[in-house]
């Protein structure tokens, strides 16, 4: 969605035209509601995760939040709540989250999620696995009715040994939904991009529904080249849509 229209049926003001940041940052203020003062937070990464991460730092900054622990899912979220002075810890210290918002990809009517677009996933699954409650933020882009169906990538983080054999079977662990297996790259030569675990990241693309997401995240999880993938299964909590009309609240 580009644009959005909040519209009031009975008011006589005209609508309020919404960009898509605006609903990313609707979404994140809201899931921000459920942060308290003394809580452990998983802090997410991407452009919607920003605005909460930023909302958190200026509630601390203001005193309306306080003794806040942050565990970053990135490098770049770690460099976001530092410049925000955001106190910071990690999963050894810390094995138990309070609460974790983060962004999301893909999100299915049954709250399970792809993420992993913007190449954390390892770092967010196991952050976001060790939360008691994870709200995911999204504008109403990201609902899909089926994972992976959307013909956009589902991420797997994988070692960069021998990267080619392990796109290959991954490509043929899912031959019979059409899957095409590619390495994500960047810049002019294209060279691979390195995650923050210093592995590579294979997209999938599927032109079929995959079908069981349970099997298939089972599958993928066998084959040995592999760290993670980007589907979130049975994970999120509360997931937080800002759209047209307004803001859902989902609970699982
Ligand atoms: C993270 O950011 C990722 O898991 C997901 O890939 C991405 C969503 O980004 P954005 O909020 O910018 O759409 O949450």
């Amino acid at each position: 969605i580009e644009k959005a229209v909040m519209v009031s049926p009975s008011s006589p003001v005209p609508p309020v035209i919404l960009t898509q940041d605006e609903l990313k940052k609707i979404a994140a203020y809201k899931a921000v509601e459920y942060v308290e003062s003394g809580m452990v937070l998983g802090l997410g990464t991407g452009s919607t995760a920003w605005f909460a991460v930023n909302r958190i730092g200026e509630l601390l900054q203001q005193g309306k939040l306080k003794n806040i622990v942050g565990i970053p899912t990135s490098k770049k979220t770690h460099e976001q709540a530092l410049s925000l002075g955001i106190p910071l810890s990690d999963l050894d210290k810390h094995p138990v989250l309070d609460l974790a918002i983060d962004g999301a990809d893909e999100v299915d009517p049954y709250l399970n999620l792809v993420k992993g677009r913007g190449g954390s996933l390892l770092r967010e699954k196991m952050v976001e696995g060790a939360c008691r409650k994870f709200v995911v933020i999204v504008d109403e882009s990201k609902l899909v009715d089926h994972l992976g169906g959307s013909g956009l990538a589902m991420p797997v983080e994988i070692v960069p040994f021998c990267w080619k054999f392990t796109a290959y079977r991954l490509q043929r662990l899912f031959e019979y939904a059409g899957c095409v297996a590619k390495l994500r790259t960047c810049g002019e030569n294209g060279e691979p991009v390195v995650t923050d675990n210093a592995n590579y990241i294979v997209d999938l693309y599927f032109k079929k529904d995959i079908g069981d997401l349970k099997v298939a995240s089972d599958s993928i999880l066998r084959l040995a080249g592999v760290v993670e993938h980007g589907m979130f299964l049975d994970m999120a909590t509360t997931v937080i849509i800002a759209g047209e009309l307004g803001v859902t609240v989902k609970n699982k």
